[in-house]
Order: structure tokens, then sequence, then C-alpha cells
């Protein structure tokens, strides 16, 4: 490590609040693509240049630049859409995009293959439907996620209106997103902290990620972000506060054993009044004490496994002038969606609906653009995307429930039997994503469709069995925490790994690596026939590979690489 500052701490200091030169980028005909450091700076506006992975060769070849598009990521706080909101996105998928929406394991739309000179007209119509892409990636907090699951609609209430409140509170000040998009006007520059009083030029050292969650479900995956809030609720179901979680994270990088995914830590509890005050505090101690020069350390779980979980706790009451009092009990159940209809209150139902991926498209036999579309039409309820990927239609009055149904089904949009695929999720990989390793979206299916043959042998069809898999070790479909997560290591190879809880709240461990197709599934084969025959009551997938001598349990942070290969027993590869 060098004592420099990390090249994008630089970028963003000399960026003036995130201009750079996109406006003039975006004027320049002759490239589909933006400058280097603007590639950096663009992220901060929701966007990725990307290219088609698929074309490179080809193109190549021809002597032709790469072709370059841009994906765009919508901020959309506990992923909550009007009907309005989903047909103007439907829409502007249409016109600009790929023709398809992904839905996103952080409850957001990405729009893919946007080409440089519709980005404008993509971005002014998104916020003709009162939408934004600020922050919706960059060194900042993300889309903040809140539990979906339509259960408890009391408890929910008070979740979605504290995730909106920390969202609010923690957007970039800065007015460049409304010039270089939107043609407003440049406002005057005042004094950098009334700019960006909370970031300041050089914003945080590296992404952050917030959720809220109500407990039995932990569909968000709490232990998996920057920082957490777990309501805690009274015998009526009202929520009396939060418990705060923080310093986890996903990412890693193959090899370098320093790079480790992270659960987080409960740090305390807090009233509701208090906890945006404390979500400022830890953004700030993150943006004062977090790795500027090493952006492969710079997570908030680096920043807490580097000073301890004490000083930074101390460092946070301190900033926040508010006391974070000792955790509540609570206990989560599962990470997953609760498929089907469900009850919601003044009469109303809810539907969730599988969407394979989060991969919405209009493919021969499966029209889900367009069913959704159908059903946005007529709708007075709202969408709401899931940390699963897929998509609950909320607020339904009785009389539309049958017609809804069938559209979904007619689109193959309900829960699937197979206990895997409920339980699946898979990040996007190639061809869009530069960092992928291996296919992720595009396999995952079929190597479910070998596993679920398997499975069925062994009388385990409808078992709920958590997997995930990602074309690379960064983990944007939080396979750590997987009962079975496969990470891509190369073409066609993946790591396989075992032993998360169910909850969510272990991590797994690596069980193989290198595996090809036919080889996880001969992996895997052993495995499932011991968990049906040697399961005891209620036993879930992940623990069992672990009491079975499978894999070693997890614990935290640095332990996620300890003990690999100290398993009692190995199934035969
Ligand atoms: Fe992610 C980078 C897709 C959730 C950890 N992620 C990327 C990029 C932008 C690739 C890039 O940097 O060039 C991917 C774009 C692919 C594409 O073509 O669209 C990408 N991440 C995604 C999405 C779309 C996966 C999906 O299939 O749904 C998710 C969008 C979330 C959103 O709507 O905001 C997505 N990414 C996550 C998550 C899961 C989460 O947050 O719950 C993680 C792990 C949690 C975490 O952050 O620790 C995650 N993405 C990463 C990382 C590793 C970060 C790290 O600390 O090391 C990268 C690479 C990086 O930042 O350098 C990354
Ligand atoms: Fe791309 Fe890797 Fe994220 Fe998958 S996990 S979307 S391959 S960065």
């Amino acid at each position: 490590m060098t004592d420099e500052v990390s090249r994008n701490e630089r970028i963003k200091e000399a960026s003036d609040y995130l201009r750079g030169t996109l406006a003039e980028g975006l004027r320049e005909e002759i490239t589909g693509a933006i400058v280097e450091d603007d590639q950096q700076l663009v992220k901060f506006h929701g966007m990725y240049l990307q290219d088609d992975r698929d074309l490179r060769s080809e193109r190549s070849r021809k002597k032709m630049e790469k072709a370059f598009a841009f994906m765009i990521r919508v901020r959309i706080p506990g992923g909550v859409l009007s009907p309005a909101q989903w047909l103007a996105l439907d829409q502007v998928a249409r016109d600009y995009g790929n023709g398809g929406m992904r839905l996103t394991t952080r409850q957001t739309v990405q729009l893919h293959g946007i080409i440089k000179s519709n980005l404008k007209a993509t971005l002014k119509r998104i916020d003709a439907a009162l939408l934004n892409s600020i922050a919706a990636c960059g060194d900042v907090n993300r889309n903040v996620m809140c539990g979906a699951n339509p259960d408890q609609s009391q408890a929910y209430a008070a979740a979605i209106e504290l995730a909106r409140a920390v969202s609010d509170h923690l957007t970039p000040r800065t007015p460049a997103y409304r010039e270089i998009w939107l043609d407003g006007e440049r406002i005057a520059g005042g004094e950098d902290e009334v700019v960006e009083p909370i970031y300041g030029k050089t914003y945080l050292p590296r992404k952050f990620k917030i959720v809220v969650t109500v407990p039995p479900s932990n569909d968000v995956d709490v232990f998996a972000h920057d920082l957490g809030y777990i309501a805690i609720l009274d015998d009526k179901g009202s929520v009396t506060g939060w418990n705060v979680t923080a310093g986890g994270g996903m990412g890693m990088t193959h090899g370098e054993p320093d790079t480790y995914p992270r659960t987080a830590d409960v740090m305390g509890f807090c009233e509701t009044k208090d906890a945006v005050a404390i979500a400022e505090a830890v953004v700030t101690v993150q943006r004062d004490w977090g790795n500027r020069l090493n952006r492969k350390h710079a997570r908030l779980k680096y920043t807490i496994e580097d000073r301890g979980l004490d000083a930074f706790r101390a460092e946070v009451v301190r900033r926040a002038g508010v006391q974070l009092s000792p955790p509540q009990p609570f206990t989560f159940t599962s990470t997953g969606d609760r498929y089907g209809w469900s009850d919601g209150a003044n009469g109303r139902s809810h539907l969730t609906l599988y969407v394979e991926n989060g991969r919405l498209l209009d493919r021969a036999g499966a029209q889900q653009m367009s069913a959704l579309r159908q059903i946005a039409q007529n709708h007075d309820g709202d969408f709401r995307i899931t940390p699963n990927q897929n998509l609950i239609v909320a607020n339904i009055p009785a009389e539309r429930r049958t017609e809804i149904h069938w559209i979904a089904q007619e689109a193959g949009l309900l829960a699937p039997w197979s206990g895997l695929r409920r339980n699946s999720m898979a990040c996007v990989a190639l061809p869009t994503c530069g960092l992928a390793l291996a296919e992720s979206e595009r396999y995952l299916p079929d190597l479910m469709t070998a596993l679920d043959e398997k499975l069925a042998a062994h009388g385990l069809t409808a078992a709920d069995i958590v997997i995930r898999m990602t074309g690379c070790p960064n983990g944007c479909a939080r396979p750590y925490l997987a009962e079975i997560g496969l990470v891509g290591k190369g073409p066609g190879r993946y790591n396989l790994y075992l032993g998360a809880a169910y909850d969510g709240s272990r991590m797994n461990k690596l069980y193989a690596e290198d595996l090809e197709h036919g080889a996880l599934v001969a992996a895997l084969d052993p495995i499932f026939a011991a968990y049906a025959a040697e399961r005891q009551k209620g036993e879930r997938f992940g623990d069992f590979t672990i009491r079975a001598g499978f894999v070693a349990a997890t614990g935290n942070g640095r332990d996620f690489h300890a003990n690999v290969g100290n398993q009692t027993r190995r199934a035969a590869r």
C-alpha cells in the first residue's frame, strides 16, 4: 500500500461536486463512451458505462469500438413504486433500453442498454415520474432497503417511514445531477459544507448501504450491509425502537485473504426519534475513519475490524449526541419472500410474484413486461420490489384478485414448486457486467434444473434450500449468506460454499473450488442424499452440512477464510 490516496479520491476532489466533464462528454459524438474519470463520476449519478461482452471479440475483429451502452439504476427507497411509476419505467425500458427491466437484489430497477445519446431523454422521463437515479451507485449512501414482507402492515409502515427518512437525509445535495441530465441552471456554488453538509467534497471512501427490517423476516439480509435497523416490536406489533447493526459487507477478491465478507455486529438499541441522527453519525465516522488509500480495504466492515467495535460505537454515540442502549432480543426465521396471496389492511390483498433472477422480459410463452403493464394499468395499490429480486403487487381490492392472479399465472410469475427455485438469486454477470468471471443469471436456471432432478430423487423437491450464484466474488447476490453459495472463478467454473444459516445470521464456508457443471451436481448430490436420510426434525440444509461435518461453521470477519478443509466428512467428488 502507498501513502497516496487512491485515484478515485483525486477524481472526486477535482470533480467540482460530481460534475467532472460529464456535460462535455455527453456532447462528444465520436464515441459511445465517456472519458475514464467521468466513468467513475457517472456512478454517483446512478449510471455505469458498460459494453456487451458477447460482442467484444467480433467487434474487435472488425476493428469496431466496443458495443458501449449505459446501465441506469433507479433510486427506489424500500422498492415501492406507484402504478404510474411502474408504467413510466416500463415505457422507458422499451423506448430507450433493451426492452426489459432488471429487479435488483437491493430493491431497485436497472435499465440496461441505453446509448449515450438517449441518456438525457431517459433521465428526463424518469424525473417526470418523480424518480431519479441520484446516488444509486458511487461512494455514497445507496438505495435504502426496507423489508417487504407484506404480513405486518403496522410495523411495515414504521419501517418504510424510517427507510425514506434516512434516504432523504443522506441524499447528496450537489445540484450536478439536475444541471447535467435535466438541463437545470447552474446554481452558484456555496461553501463546501453548504453544498455537501454530510459528505464534503470527497464523499465517502467507498459505497455505503443501509437497510431496515421487521422480524421475523430478514428478507433484506440485514447482516450483509454497512448499517441496519431491526424493528423491535411490542406485543401488539407496534415498533418500540430499533436495534442498530453495523459493519456488514459481502465483497472479497479470490486469492486475497485480507479481503473477506463479514456479517454486521449489533451495536445497540435506539428510539425512532434518534435513528436518523445515528445514521448520520455512522456515515460521518466512516467518512473520516474509512481507508482512502486502498479501495479494497475501504468499506465500513474494515474500519470496524481495524478500530474495534467499541471505539466505533463510542464515536458514533458522541457525534450523534444520543445514547445506544443494549440490543433487545429479536428472532429471524428466514431471508426469503412469502410468495402468493396475503391479506392486507382494509380488506385488500397482496400477491408476491416470482421473478426468475429479477429479469423481466417479454419472451415467447412468458410475456412478463406486458403482463405487469396490464396489471399496472388498472391498479390503484402499489408495487414493491423485494430484496430477493421478486415483486409484490400490493393492496389489491377483492374484485381484482381473480383477474390479477390469472394474468400472473399466464406470464409464469407465480412461484414454482421447487424449493430451490423459490429460494434462489443470481446476479447479472455476463454479458453486461464488466467484472464477471463466469455466467450467473444465464446459467443458474439450468443448474437448478439439474439439481432439482437430484433433489426429486431424494424426495426433497419442496425443501426450502437457499441457493445463490454470482459471476465473481463481489457478492452482488449475497452468496456468502446462502446455504448453497456459488461464486464464479473463471468461465464455466465456480467455488461452492456451504453452511450458511437459513435466517441469514451466519455465512457459509468454502467447500470445493473450481467446479464445472458436472462436478457441481456430483458434489451436491451425495449431500442431498445425506440430508434426506439423516436430517433431524426441522433441521435446515445449511445447519445440517455443518453438523454432518461437510464444512466448519463460519463465525465473523476473518473467520470466513479459517478452517477451510477441516471437515470431518467429505462427500465423494
Ligand atoms: Fe453489485 C459492482 C450489480 C448488489 C457488491 N454490482 C457491481 C457492478 C456495478 C459491476 C461494476 O462495478 O462494474 C454490477 C453491475 C452489473 C450489471 O451489468 O448490471 C453490480 N450489484 C449488482 C446488482 C444489479 C446485482 C443483481 O443482480 O441484482 C445489485 C444492484 C443493487 C442495487 O440495486 O443497488 C448489486 N452488489 C450488490 C450487493 C448486494 C447488496 O448490497 O445487498 C453486494 C454485496 C454487498 C456489499 O456491498 O458488500 C454488491 N457490487 C458489489 C461489489 C463489491 C463491493 C465490495 O465491498 O467489495 C462490486 C465491485 C466494487 O464495488 O468494486 C459491485
Ligand atoms: Fe458482476 Fe460480480 Fe456483481 Fe455478479 S457479483 S454482478 S459478476 S460484480
